[in-house]
């Protein structure tokens, strides 16, 4: 019964990583730089990509993935940058993450042509959208202070996929019972050394280092360590 399954799930990643490789073909080929966004619900991704997006100076657009809803997308649409919802529920089961095929069934809603970057904010999970590549260049990954400092040690897969932890929340440190030392000495026992900005999406602490880690990717130029 359990090789059943490992092998039912393999093939389903290896369809996947086809499909995936098939839409990094078709950023490359217009020349857009993806990043998938990815964290638990809530730690902030919408309201980082509020914060961070306006007057960027490269070219935008954002693929929202939710289970049901078209909030943040909504909310995306105010800030005038090109922005397609995929709801899991309707037309892909209700799965807890995007995959590769999803993302495929939104690039003709995307003027990819007129895009230097797109951002896919991932449904909230800390589990599933870390197994499944939609043909990203880069993976970044939201993780707020008030999801306690043991997340990383519990979770260790999403931390790992990441190149950069973005620490969101950071305001509420003194009303919260959180270690950030313990915190960052968790990730680093996951993923030694890894990119990690702390910021609030709230106050704007901190976004202008995302907001430029965004225009060099998003220009294709090398991201400094
Ligand atoms: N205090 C504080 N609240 C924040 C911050 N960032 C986001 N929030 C709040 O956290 C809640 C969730 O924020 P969202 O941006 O919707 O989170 P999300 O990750 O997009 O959520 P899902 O898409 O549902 O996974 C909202 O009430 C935000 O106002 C922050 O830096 N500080
Ligand atoms: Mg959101």
């Amino acid at each position: 019964m359990h090789r059943t399954y490992v092998k039912v799930l393999e093939d389903v990643l290896d369809a996947n990583g086809t499909i995936a490789a098939a839409n990094r073909d078709d950023f490359d080929r217009a020349g857009v730089t993806v990043v998938n966004l990815m964290s638990a619900p809530g730690a902030g991704k919408t309201t980082l990509l509020e914060r961070s997006l306006r007057g960027l100076d490269v070219r935008v657009g954002v693929v929202e993935g939710d289970v049901a809803s078209t909030l943040d997308a909504d909310r995306i649409a105010q800030l005038h940058v090109s922005v397609v919802q995929i709801d899991t529920d309707p037309s892909f089961g209700g799965e807890c993450h995007l995959d590769a095929n999803m993302v495929r069934s939104a690039l003709p809603s995307l003027p990819l042509d007129e895009l230097d970057l797109v951002l896919i904010e991932n449904v909230g999970n800390l589990v599933c959208p870390a197994e499944f590549l939609v043909g990203e260049h880069h993976r970044v990954m939201v993780s707020s202070v008030a999801e306690g400092e043991d997340k990383p040690l519990k979770y260790p897969l999403m931390f790992r996929a990441c190149e950069l932890v973005i620490v969101n929340k950071i305001d509420l440190l003194p009303h919260l019972d959180f270690d950030l030392d313990r915190y960052l000495h968790n990730l680093d026992a996951v993923h030694p050394g890894v990119d990690r900005l702390l910021v609030s999406a709230k106050t704007g602490e901190g976004v202008d280092a995302w907001r430029e880690w965004l225009v060099r990717v998003g220009r294709r130029e090398a991201v400094p360590a």
